[in-house]
């Protein structure tokens, strides 16, 4: 071997040896790990990648590839649908006979410009891969409040409650919960979802409520999970920075309408 093919082999053993650790991806390989085949609003419209909806709450699907390997029959690692920097983990998965896995989701999107990716992270919470990112345009009314509840088991039953400023235990008023969808004037909470995962999605568009506004969560039902339940709520205000938070839950904290186990998110004024 002559000097310069010496090197020239050294470098390549070094570029495998490199590559082939450290979960770096081969250039030109498969380093996506990660496919986006579409998104879908609750309305049933399916939304092309740089098109536009009406629709806020969108359910993202695609396929992964398994960090632990096609043949593992266990997923090794978590799937996230990441929202204009905002995480959300996907827990609703399936095997495919080849190995790879379906996965899909619910998630909010906001007005206007809504960059979503799907990331892979390995059993060490590493980077494996993500998907290319995914744009939908929100046309939507500006949000004067938005809360947006989810959760990580399924068949649970998380609930979300928003008290307005002229909240009143005694006339039962201004509370916003699955019981009254519209019970704060202006606002609305889309659904009740009862068996995993979420969201729940309270908008207010058009209230006149100022002051002191509270959220709190309550796990009502665990339907016979016994693993704790991680839920996350993220709110927006008049359309500007989200703040999340995130709280567990314990199975035995599943209490129906008792408030002995609320957790109380966050108190806002506006
Ligand atoms: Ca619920």
């Amino acid at each position: 071997m002559t000097k310069q093919w010496f090197v020239a082999a050294a470098v390549i053993v070094a570029a495998l040896m490199l590559y082939g650790c450290c979960g770096i991806p081969f250039p030109g390989g498969n380093a996506q790990h990660a496919n986006v085949t579409g998104l879908t609003g609750r309305d049933g419209t399916a939304v092309a990648n740089g098109g536009t909806t009406t629709e806020r709450v969108q359910h993202i699907a695609g396929t992964v590839d398994n960090p632990g390997g096609n043949d593992a029959t266990i997923f090794s690692g978590r799937v996230a649908v990441v929202l204009n920097g905002q995480k959300q983990y996907v827990t609703d998965m399936t095997r495919n006979d080849d190995g790879t896995w379906d996965f899909g989701a619910d998630f909010v999107i906001g007005r206007g410009t809504n960059n979503v990716v799907v990331q892979v992270e390995d059993a060490n919470g590493g980077a494996y891969g993500q998907s290319d990112t995914f744009t939908v345009t929100g046309n939507l009314p500006a949000r004067q409040v938005e809360v947006v509840l989810t959760w990580d088991t399924n068949l649970t039953d998380v609930d979300m409650h928003v008290y307005a400023p002229g909240y009143s235990s005694t006339l039962n008023s201004d509370h916003t919960w699955y019981q009254a969808l519209n019970g704060i004037s202006g606002c609305n909470l889309d659904l009740d979802k009862t068996d995993g995962y979420g969201p729940e999605t309270f908008i207010c568009e058009n209230t006149t409520e100022t002051g002191q506004w509270a959220i709190k969560v309550r796990y009502y039902s665990d339907h016979g999970v016994t693993a704790p339940t991680t839920a996350t709520v993220r709110v927006t205000l008049n359309e500007g920075q989200t703040q999340s938070y995130t709280h567990t839950f314990t199975a035995d904290q599943a209490n129906a309408d008792d408030p002995t186990n609320d957790w109380t998110v966050t108190t806002f004024t506006r």
